[in-house]
């Protein structure tokens, strides 16, 4: 790796050193691995504050335009190994350690994950962040500094347990408190109004009030000496209106709001693609929110006089609808703050916001009963009762006497916040995050808002930071291709397809396939140690990581492992090359169906892993507590990447991208962002089954399909199904698992059954093609060659240009 930053490796040893005896008084020799880690990342972030520092001068000087980028989540994972890629010493600070007598992965082991997300949406805003930095745009991402992340995943006994994430016990050596910054959010009480000079005012009155208090965490760009922020919000209690309050003897009142600010930055909600519709819920919404918002306003006035300017010099982009009270929160800002009248602010709001949508699954759409919206938030409702009135006229004028169109566009109906329509009427953009995924939306999900403002609908696709999915989480590839065909793929992905000419040749086959075989070797011991389980590393890695949901099917992943199984007992003639199937997945606590799928997926483990008359021929692994430092090395071991959700249900993807770029074969649906996958790499370089989205959703406009011919006509479902029920996985509780079955007989609203035998053969498929060395050597390798297209780089430069009108900043040290 290309060293762009100057490191002092003996002022560095020295500094850690240093920190060491400061933080722990103790010599260096009899530090814990935990206080090496901290020492050591006190002494990186020395060197990310000058550069911070640096960013934020020029940022200053030239005024330039920002984008916010609103996000109940950021899943960032480590923080240490990924800072120390894009200072571009990671491998001097890993020789540093050794001569300490350290070694760095360890120290980075120490670190817990940031999991300040639940998947896909969370991770998304992540790469993102990396890649706005390294390519040197000013941005702000803005969250919630949860007291707890996503749940830590055990399995006992097959089963979930859920355990308490607390990952700020060992303190965060990157964040920074900035209590300087600190604004107040109100909540609940009355709206009165006040007539001042010929002008109302609305004054929310009786409230209780939150002191928002931000935490800075560094996100440093590759080799470029920007230093972006992630700007987290904790909650205090404002401490002055407590005393008072307990002065006057409002004891009650005071002890309420000490507990609203620490219940409200609690813990992350744990569910993923679903809506729970819990009032702790909007009430983060509106928290990080409203400081986010009150904040940037006071920072865009710093350097400029004229509030109507604020489009040129920011942009809210809200990802997805947890954010949208931005658009309500501005408007409330810019007229009982700055004193505009209404279209003045409507016109400065719509040319400031903008929505990303993430899903179109239904039970994902939020809608806020209105009782609960305008009792926590009495003014913003107000101001969403007024944006809806003039958008029901807008509709009525556009479609004269068509009832149908209000009731489908309004923003209150049916005694409901619709948070998407107030995204889309607040909004100058709203982008899908795939190909297909926005032309669904087009279509069908939003088609009458298509209908009404075609040119604000606009697709963005995906895509992962390289550095870290690749440079840090794949050393021997990384290096590898560096190699081959220099480092600039590092900040220029599209280089990849310059190894396309290798994918053919013998020697570089082996060469990659070999350091194939060495990620597979460092999971496999990964496995041992954490699931005690041996797996063969010449066996195919076939992995499906992800959420659990009864969408992405890792049902129709167990139940062909079962089908396999029940080939290889019963069929002499059956032959299989050895597979090892790994699973990882949380489920949401509540999600009951999804936690049986878990325990499914563990007692099938249990049998075939120990039924030795197979000779290892199959294995199943679930990996405990799948997070995004784990991912690291699970994507550089994967021979098979399994996507293969129903078609027209996941909206990108994006483990897809990350499989792919580390040389694996997609064995997938036409879905989300695997359809522009195949593009890429080509269809004979992927195995592609099932229905098309097309199809998927013409079955459903039509009422569905009936499960039961499928049961009745394919004896091997049958079977399958039948050992669900028939104490085959659950000896001790044979009804165990009547729910799916029932699920899968009665209605297959993800169309398993109906895929089945298609998916079947896509497995025929791989298990030929893996067989063929050298033709699945060149597979793989083009997946990488091919993979350029899916760096975020590119998606983020996508949005500068499409949606943010962001220039790019040099950023120098004196
Ligand atoms: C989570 C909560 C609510 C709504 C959507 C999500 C979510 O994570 N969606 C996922 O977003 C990813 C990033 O765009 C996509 O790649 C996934 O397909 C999508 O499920």
């Amino acid at each position: 790796m290309k060293k762009l930053i100057d490191f002092d490796k003996e002022g560095f040893k020295k500094e850690v050193i240093t920190n060491v005896k400061t933080l722990y008084r103790r010599p260096i020799e009899e530090a814990t691995p935990q206080q090496v880690f901290q020492a050591v990342s006190y002494a990186v972030k020395d060197d990310i504050i000058d550069r911070w520092i640096a960013t934020h001068k020029e940022y200053e000087k030239k005024n330039v335009k920002t984008v916010y980028y609103l996000s109940m989540e950021f899943l960032m994972g480590r923080a240490l190994g990924n800072n120390l890629i894009n200072l571009t010493y990671y491998d001097a600070v890993k020789e540093a350690l050794d001569e300490l007598g350290f070694d760095l992965n360890l120290i980075e082991d120490q670190e817990p994950d940031a999991a300040l997300g639940n998947g896909g949406l969370g991770r998304l805003a992540a790469c993102f962040l990396d890649s706005l930095a390294t390519l040197g745009y000013p941005a702000y991402g803005c969250g919630i500094r949860y007291r707890y992340g996503m749940f830590k995943q055990a399995i006992k006994d097959g089963y979930q347990i859920e355990l308490p994430d607390d990952w700020l016990k060992d303190g965060n050596p990157f964040e920074i408190k900035r209590p300087e910054y600190a604004v107040e959010v109100k909540f609940g009480g009355y709206v009165r109004v006040e007539n001042r000079d010929g002008r109302n005012y609305f004054i929310q009155d009786g409230y209780q009030t939150v002191r928002a208090v931000p935490y800075d965490v560094p996100v440093v760009g590759y080799g470029n000496n920007v230093v972006n922020t992630l700007r987290i919000w904790d909650a205090e209690a404002d401490q002055e209106f407590c005393l008072d309050s307990f002065d006057k003897g409002e004891y009650e009142k005071a002890v309420e709001q000490q507990n609203l600010a620490k219940t409200i930055v609690e813990v992350l909600y744990p569910n993923d693609n679903h809506y729970a519709g819990k009032e702790l819920r909007l009430r983060q919404q509106y928290f990080f929110i409203s400081a986010s918002v009150q904040r940037a306003i006071l920072k865009f006035k710093e350097k400029n006089s004229d509030i109507h300017n604020l489009p040129d010099k920011v942009t809210f982009q809200m990802n997805d609808t947890h954010p949208t009270v931005a658009v309500a929160e501005l408007m409330r800002i810019l007229m009982d703050e700055e004193g505009l009248e209404w279209d003045d602010a409507w016109d400065i709001t719509t040319r400031t916001c903008a929505y990303t949508n993430h899903t179109i699954m239904a039970e994902a759409l939020e809608k806020w009963p209105i009782e609960l919206f305008s009792r926590l938030l009495p003014r913003i409702y107000q101001i969403v009762e007024e944006i809806n009135r003039r958008f029901v006229l807008k509709i009525q004028s556009m479609y004269p006497g068509n009832q149908d169109k209000v009731k489908n566009m309004a923003i209150l109906y049916d005694g409901q916040v619709k948070m998407a329509h107030l995204a889309i009427a607040g909004s100058y953009s709203v982008n899908g995050v795939a190909a297909l995924h926005t032309k669904i939306l087009e279509e069908r999900e939003l088609k009458d808002f298509y209908e009404m403002r075609p040119e604000q609908f606009n697709n963005k696709t995906n895509g992962i930071t390289q550095r870290r999915f690749l440079l840090h989480g794949n050393p021997l590839l990384a290096s590898w291709i560096t190699d081959k065909i220099g480092d600039e793929w590092i900040v220029k992905l599209s280089n990849l397809k310059k190894l396309k000419v290798y994918a053919t040749d013998e020697k570089y086959q082996q060469e990659f396939m070999n350091i194939k075989y060495q990620n597979k070797i460092r999971l496999a011991n990964y496995i041992k140690e954490h699931n005690g389980v041996d797996v063969d590393p010449r066996s195919i890695f076939d992995v499906q990581v992800k959420r659990l949901h009864e969408y992405k099917r890792q049902l129709l992943n167990i139940l062909h492992v079962m089908y396999q199984y029940n080939e290889l007992k019963t069929n002499p003639s059956y032959d299989m090359y050895p597979t090892t199937y790994i699973f990882g997945a949380k489920a949401s606590a509540g999600y009951k169906r999804a936690k049986l799928i878990i325990k499914l997926i563990n007692s099938v483990a249990d049998v075939i892993n120990n039924d030795a008359s197979i000779k290892g021929k199959i294995k199943v692994v679930f990996i405990e507590n799948y997070r995004v430092s784990n991912a690291e090395l699970i994507f550089a071991a994967a021979d098979v990447s399994e996507q293969i959700s129903t078609a027209s249900r996941e909206a990108s993807g994006t483990g897809n991208m990350k499989f792919m770029l580390n040389g694996a074969v997609t064995l997938g649906t036409m879905d989300g962002a695997n359809v522009e996958i195949v593009e890429e790499v080509g269809e004979e370089n992927a195995v592609i089954f099932g229905l098309r989205a097309e199809e998927v959703m013409k079955y459903e406009r039509e009422g569905g399909y009936n499960p039961k011919d499928i049961y009745n006509n394919d004896a091997a479902v049958r079977t399958v199904l039948t050992q669900l029920i028939n104490g085959m996985y659950s000896s001790d509780d044979p009804d165990r698992f009547r729910d799916l079955y029932d699920s899968l007989i009665n209605e297959d609203v993800y169309f398993i059954l109906k895929d089945f035998a298609s998916y079947v053969e896509a497995h025929r498929k791989i298990d030929t093609l893996y067989r063929d060395e050298k033709n699945w050597a060149k597979m793989v390798m083009l997946n990488t060659a091919c993979a350029g297209k899916f760096s975020s780089d590119r998606t983020i430069e996508e949005y500068a240009k499409e949606i943010w009108n962001l220039k790019k900043v040099k950023v120098t040290l004196d």
